[in-house]
């Protein structure tokens, strides 16, 4: 059995050169309630197809990394709430012990890399919790994009972290972070953190050259490409910013830790919005997607 497993159209693109975009699926399991979890994935994956690109969703199943699933695959992880969420340091243990897991932007890289897929599509990556001076809580996110050559389009890093240390560590590990088409750092399910981004780029085109150009100088990593959420689609942050503060002082004294603690403020901040929170995710990953189906045009 080979460790990884293409979906027929995936195989074939791969032999023709075809630009693909590689989606994650712990935002399936961890990240958005069943059903729109589901319909989000599959949403996502048309919005590529009609811009130009052949998505791959990637996931751990039966001891093989799965380049693409089928609709009954897609069908069972998105109920398999308890699947893994795999990172780095635990991709192996679930393909050796045959458990079902999610990959995380981490773990997505490392399999996108070695499929030969260089543009990835997701929500927000992980970064600095807040408090990280007490918990450590670090994503491995971060170290990832310093070490896979992926361009990851995300919205930014995910509002409940603490983004001017996320920019900080992502600095120190040369990992570039370019806002598309705005000065500002976008901050998940708002436009602006009212940060200024380090990098800016308005043409997919460049950001495919700027891709290439890394692998040209011999850097390891990929680039963080921090596309804000559509306008019509946002929520405000001055909105936003108690809840979270709700949700962050409700993990505190449960007790929330490690894996935990993203999903569990994720689902927290559904419920404090009513629901606003997961469809403004759902608008931003579908954004995230089309923007990085270009730059994959792009590459390909
Ligand atoms: N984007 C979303 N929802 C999510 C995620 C991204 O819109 O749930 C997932 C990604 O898989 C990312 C993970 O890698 O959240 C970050 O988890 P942590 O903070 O535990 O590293």
């Amino acid at each position: 059995m080979t460790l990884l497993s293409y979906t027929p159209e995936i195989a074939e693109a791969r032999t023709r050169g075809l630009p693909i975009v590689a989606l994650e699926s712990t935002i399936i399991t961890h990240g958005m309630p069943w059903p729109k979890n589901k319909e989000m994935a599959q949403q996502v994956e048309a919005d590529i197809r009609a811009a130009g690109a052949i998505p791959a969703t990637i996931a751990v199943m039966d001891s093989q990394i799965h380049i693409g699933l089928s609709a009954a695959q897609l069908d069972r992880l998105a109920q398999t709430p308890d699947a893994l969420k795999l990172s780095r340091a635990d991709l192996a243990v679930a393909l050796a012990t045959g458990r079902t897991g999610a990959t995380t932007v981490a773990a997505t890289m490392i399999c996108a890399a070695r499929a030969g897929i260089e543009v990835f599509a997701t929500g927000g990556i992980g970064g600095v919790h807040r408090g990280a001076e007490h918990s450590f809580d670090i994503s491995a996110d971060l170290q990832e994009l310093a070490q896979t050559r992926v361009t990851v389009v995300a919205a930014g890093a995910k509002a409940i972290l603490d983004l001017p240390k996320t920019l900080e560590v992502l600095e120190t590990l040369g990992v570039p972070v370019i806002a598309y088409s705005q000065d500002a750092l976008p901050a998940f399910w708002s436009r602006d953190s009212g940060l200024k981004a380090p990098l800016r780029m308005d043409q997919p085109a460049q950001i495919a050259a700027s891709h290439r150009m890394r692998a040209q100088l011999g850097l390891p990593g990929g680039q963080l490409v921090a596309n804000p959420i559509p306008a019509v689609d946002e929520l405000p942050a001055s909105m936003l910013a108690p809840l979270i503060e709700t949700a962050l002082r409700e993990a505190e004294a449960q007790g929330i830790s490690a894996k935990g603690v993203t999903p569990f403020l994720l689902r927290r901040i559904f419920e404090l919005t009513q629901g606003a929170s997961l469809a403004a995710n759902i608008a931003l990953v579908r954004n995230n997607a089309r923007l990085a189906a270009e730059i994959a045009r792009a590459l390909a």
